[in-house]
């Protein structure tokens, strides 16, 4: 009889399930409410993916995991099997971004309104499955079991965001994707693409192309520190530089909106504009020739000039061409750190001053900023920019990303302004995140994971009213001490997973030793898929 039964059971050809316990649920950003359940579903070759609606491209991010890992690939069909199938069902009751999950021994339900909540429950799965579902060959020898759980999951807030400066150093496309990717697996919806600064500009415009072919390029002093690089001299040769052409835009732009994310393109001005006035001088007040320049240059007083017309014809040019490539809402126009001197003594910026009846060649600057808003908004378009655009009066339509701490927030959604917020304090990745002996240069600060964990886009002050108008929150990498890739992944990992649990998490379910323990399969999973996360992040829990 015994011999029998394990012929029986050696015929049924199945080994029995992993055995989970609750403590193997490891989900960054933690899900709003899960019930964990005895049992599992496992993947095999057999499992099918069922759908019924246009946009099954969504299920990329899972089938293009299991053709690398498990070397198979899922296969879709419409109607359901009788078992071992994952069914994306739409349920119109749910809000945008939200979906439900139900894992059981026979099946897995992802219930969604939309295109991002379906994607979430797909990336949820993934961080249900093991580890090695993120390996790059084929693993044997491994189940592809996921707990039976129960997720209800919502996001706090709409605008969870993270910025790239691509100008200061440049990252090409294919570092971008990779960004992208990253975004998805922690819900993260917005890529801010810093395109535009002095010491570089990123971006084909082809009605005007030397922003590109001399602005995208400086002269290579990636030996010294920033701090310490002089301005090269007129005619050096440059070495250093890249931009992304109108189809790379494209691509990227492609690729994000499969992974539900927008990118928030930026487009500096007044200042931070070097790289535009090496290309074409006439866009300052006196012409002068200069050099994109290398290193950090301070205070910025080569600006676009803002008392000539084609200042803004020229703007306005660029930024339909922006527009037509960027589908995004939002156009971020910069507005930060503009020093005026020059705006001072130019007598164009004098006669604009005098003609449109301002106080001072100060308030220029909320000039320029609201009559880009009136052009940005006659598209359909909102003006997003730093809270310096705050000075002077803020631009009707104009949304404000909060980054020298909190004021700006403060400000702007008092006046009933939508904002970003963004503060320093805990979202400046370019800050150190451990001991500084011990850490890679970088800009200066302390910002550990533990104090991005501690980030709360309300602030204290704010009225209910105010807090609506918070959009969400934002991490940025400023690019000026990050060279490479590998240094940028070091700079953005796992500090992004703190921030993203910040704006996705309801309040309650946010705890730092939970959100310890589960960062260190997070871990895990980075070295699988060969992210060079840093672990310093992680020791320092001051
Ligand atoms: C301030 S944040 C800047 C950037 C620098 C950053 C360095 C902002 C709007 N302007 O240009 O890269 O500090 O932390």
């Amino acid at each position: 009889f015994l011999v029998i039964l394990l012929v029986i059971l050696m015929g049924c050809g199945e080994e029995s399930k992993t055995i989970f316990t609750e403590n193997d649920i490891s989900i960054v950003p933690k899900p709003l409410e899960m019930k964990f359940n005895q049992g599992a579903f496992r993947f095999t070759k057999d499992t099918k993916l069922v759908v019924d609606m246009d946009k099954a491209h969504v299920l990329e991010v899972l089938q293009n995991k299991f053709v690398s890992a498990a070397g198979w690939k899922l296969e879709v069909v419409e109607t359901a099997p009788s078992r071992n199938f994952v069914l994306l069902s739409i349920d119109p009751s749910l809000a945008e971004e939200d979906y439900n999950l139900q894992v059981t021994d026979d099946q897995v339900i992802i219930k969604a309104q939309g295109y991002n909540g379906f994607l979430y429950g797909l990336e949820t799965i993934r961080q249900l499955l093991p580890v090695a579902i993120e390996s790059k060959s084929v693993v044997t020898n491994i189940n592809w079991d996921i707990p039976n759980v129960e997720i209800k999951d919502s996001p706090r807030f709409k605008w969870r965001g993270f910025m790239l400066d691509v100008s200061r150093h440049f990252f090409d496309k294919n570092y971008v994707l990779a960004t992208i990717d990253q975004l998805a697996l922690l819900k993260m919806n917005t890529l801010h693409l810093h395109l535009v600064d002095d010491q570089g500009w990123r971006i084909e415009i082809k009605k005007y192309p030397k922003l590109t072919e001399v602005g995208g390029f400086r002269v290579d002093q990636e030996d010294k520190p920033w701090n310490a690089r002089p301005t090269p001299d007129l005619g050096t040769k440059t070495t250093y530089g890249g931009f992304y052409t109108q189809e790379d835009i494209k691509e990227i732009v492609a690729y994000a909106e499969s992974r539900g994310v927008t990118v928030v393109p930026e487009i500096e001005m007044p200042a931070h504009v070097m790289s535009a006035i090496a290309a074409y001088p006439e866009l300052s007040c006196f012409q002068n020739p200069i050099m994109v320049p290398s290193g950090g240059v301070w205070p910025i007083t080569e600006i676009y000039c803002a008392g000539k017309d084609s200042t803004f014809e020229f703007l306005e040019n660029v930024l339909l061409e922006v527009m037509e490539l960027f589908p995004s809402q939002y156009i971020h126009v910069g507005g930060d750190e503009a020093t005026k001197t020059n705006w001072k003594i130019c007598p164009d910026c004098k006669r604009r001053v005098a003609k449109e009846g301002l106080a001072n060649v100060e308030e220029l600057q909320s000039y320029f900023i609201q009559r880009m808003e009136r052009f940005l908004s006659s598209k359909g378009r909102i003006l997003l920019g730093w809270d310096e655009i705050l000075e002077g009066g803020l631009a009707p339509g104009a949304t404000v990303m909060s980054w020298r701490g909190v004021k700006g927030g403060l400000e702007a959604s008092e006046a009933g302004h939508d904002v970003v917020m963004t503060p320093n304090s805990h979202c400046y990745f370019d800050y150190y995140q451990g001991d500084q002996d011990a850490e890679p240069l970088a800009w200066g600060g302390n910002l550990p994971l533990s104090k991005v964990y501690q980030f709360d886009p309300v602030v204290e002050g704010m009225s209910e009213e105010q807090a609506k108008h918070v959009l969400g929150g934002q991490a940025n990498l400023w690019t000026e001490y990050v060279p490479t890739n590998d240094q940028a992944e070091y700079m953005t990992y796992p500090r992004l997973a703190a921030l993203a649990e910040a704006v996705w998490s309801s309040k309650d379910n946010r705890n730092w030793d939970d959100f310890s323990n589960r960062v260190s399969s997070l871990f895990e999973r980075y070295g699988a898929m060969g992210v060079n996360y840093a672990k310093s992040a992680y020791q320092v829990t001051t």
